[in-house]
């Protein structure tokens, strides 16, 4: 919940909302013309710009949600010379490729589809509804608008997922649950979530760190930076992998051992329960709960009485050989979401200036009866993954590159060699295998002879297929723009 009072009329309804529709459409496109977009703008598309108070009241949201952002690429087009003050994005996502592999962001762009590594994409439109249809009539509408000024690049079909899958991603697991608290804004603040500064994620707020960095005029303020992604994810890989490897084999069905293993590389259950909490099984009615899903920190061993008693005794035996400084028993520290939100792992007297909000959305179909059965992808499907933050360094490629890439993170475990992030950590973004440790409760990472014990996962089963970084301004950004 938002505390509306705090919310200007002002910011673009994706950034601190999300779009709220089950269908959102990712238009990407080139500006031929300027000028005549300018103009357009400011006739037509600023008034059907959704914001965020637009769209938290059912009454004033639209039958189908616009939000609009420009590369600098699309901002050079449109006459705008002013710098936004963050380097990354100025120089787009392709140049964060470059260099010796693995790249800063890890990627490999000969994954990449050409869309993304022409460098020429100026804008993206994203477009939300309860149906494709309405997202097409509204398509219609802009492309009539804006007529030869523009040229469709690409175009990505974001969907919820059908039925009791809805806010599941493609692997399975429920999404969207950990979102940090931005201060003035989030009430109630629920147990578990961080509040942190509307800075970490406005540009121009009085807490944005990089305040003196922008265009003096002030235009950019209350807009944010809209990190795109497309995820491709192999699902029927990633679920053979999965079945072949099942955890705990003397206790549990191959199945269960199937989930745990699937559990463990995420840090919660498909249902969306920590594992921190519940870490032998499964636990849907805690994973509903808003109150308790989010509410731990990796930091209290001392409730472990649902910890079965042979994780203990794997607790013990790596304690006893005073290599512990936390014990990984109910999560691994390389789990996804430890990764990339490690709580209570990092030094408690400095702020994590660290957070994204995501916004993101699956794409592609959903699995077949054949790729099921040979384990192989046949179409493509994955997340459309968005992020926002006010300064991509400190959000988007830091968590990417430093955390989620880094096999020494979190620093300072027992343990130097934690491995990538297991879900979309990758060592040179062309699949190669990757030992990732702390995965199997019953077998201790280093054993009595010092010998490391890592599950190898054979190859990543999310591939990058590249992306840009966009500018989402204000409408007062967008008139700006437009130059009214
Ligand atoms: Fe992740 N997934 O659905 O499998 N992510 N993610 N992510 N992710 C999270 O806690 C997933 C990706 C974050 O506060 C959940 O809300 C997939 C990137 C952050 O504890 C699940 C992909 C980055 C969090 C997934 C993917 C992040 C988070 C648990 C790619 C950043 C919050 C649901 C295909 C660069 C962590 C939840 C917290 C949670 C999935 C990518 C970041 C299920 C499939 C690239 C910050």
């Amino acid at each position: 919940a938002l505390n509306t009072d705090n919310i200007q009329p002002a910011y673009q309804s994706d950034i601190l909302v999300g779009m709220k529709k089950n269908q959102e459409l990712f238009y990407f496109f080139h500006i031929n013309n300027g000028a005549t977009f300018r103009s357009k703008m400011s006739s037509d598309i600023i008034a059907l710009i959704t914001t965020t108070t637009e769209i938290l009241s059912v009454d004033t949201q639209p039958v189908t949600a616009l939000n609009l952002a420009f590369s600098q690429h699309g901002l050079n087009a449109l006459g705008v010379t002013d710098d936004l003050g963050d380097p990354n994005f100025t120089n787009g996502q392709l140049s964060d490729l470059t260099g010796d592999l693995p790249g800063p962001i890890g990627d490999n762009n000969s994954t990449w589809v050409s869309e993304f590594t022409a460098g020429t994409i100026d804008g993206v439109f994203l477009l939300a509804s309860d149906s494709v249809d309405n997202i097409n009539t509204e398509l219609a509408r802009l492309q009539a608008t804006l007529g030869s000024s523009i040229t469709t690049l690409y175009q990505i079909q974001g969907s919820a997922r059908p039925g009791a899958e809805a806010g599941h991603e493609h692997f399975g697991f429920m999404d969207g649950i950990s979102q940090p608290a931005v201060n003035g804004f989030t009430n109630p603040v629920l147990p578990g979530q961080t509040a942190v500064d509307a800075g970490l994620f406005l540009v121009g707020a009085a807490s944005d760190p990089n305040l003196a960095a922008r265009p003096a005029s002030g235009w950019a303020t209350d807009g944010s930076f809209l990190v795109f992604r497309q995820l491709q994810q192999l699902v029927p890989e990633f679920n053979k992998f999965l079945t072949q490897h099942p955890l705990d084999q003397n206790t549990l069905t191959r199945e269960e051992g199937s989930e745990l293993l699937g559990a463990r590389m995420m840090g919660r259950w498909k249902s969306g329960a920590p594992i921190y909490l519940t870490p032998t099984r499964d636990d849907p009615v805690l994973a509903a709960d808003p109150k308790r899903n989010n509410n731990f920190d990796y930091l209290d061993n001392s409730n472990q009485s649902n910890v079965d008693n042979h994780f203990n005794q794997v607790f013990l035996l790596e304690f006893s050989r005073q290599l512990l400084t936390l014990d990984e028993s109910r999560c691994p520290f390389g789990a996804h979401i430890r990764k990339v939100h490690p709580r209570g792992d990092l030094d408690a007297s400095v702020e994590n200036p660290h957070f994204i909000i995501r916004s993101s959305i699956p794409y592609g179909p959903e699995l077949t009866a054949s790729e099921n059965a040979t384990g192989v992808t046949a179409h493509d499907r994955g997340l459309a993954f968005v992020a926002y933050q006010s300064d991509i360094s400190n959000g988007f490629t830091f968590l990417q590159n430093v955390w989620i890439n880094s096999i020494g993170f979190p620093f300072g475990k027992y343990d130097p060699t934690i491995g990538v992030d297991p879900i979309i950590g990758t060592l040179n973004g062309l699949g190669a295998p990757k030992n990732i440790s702390g995965l199997d409760p019953l077998v201790p990472d280093l054993d009595q002879t010092d010998v490391w014990h890592d599950v190898v996962l054979p190859t990543d089963y999310v591939i990058s297929k590249g992306g840009e970084y966009f500018f989402s301004p204000s409408l007062a950004g967008l008139e700006f723009i437009a130059g009214e």
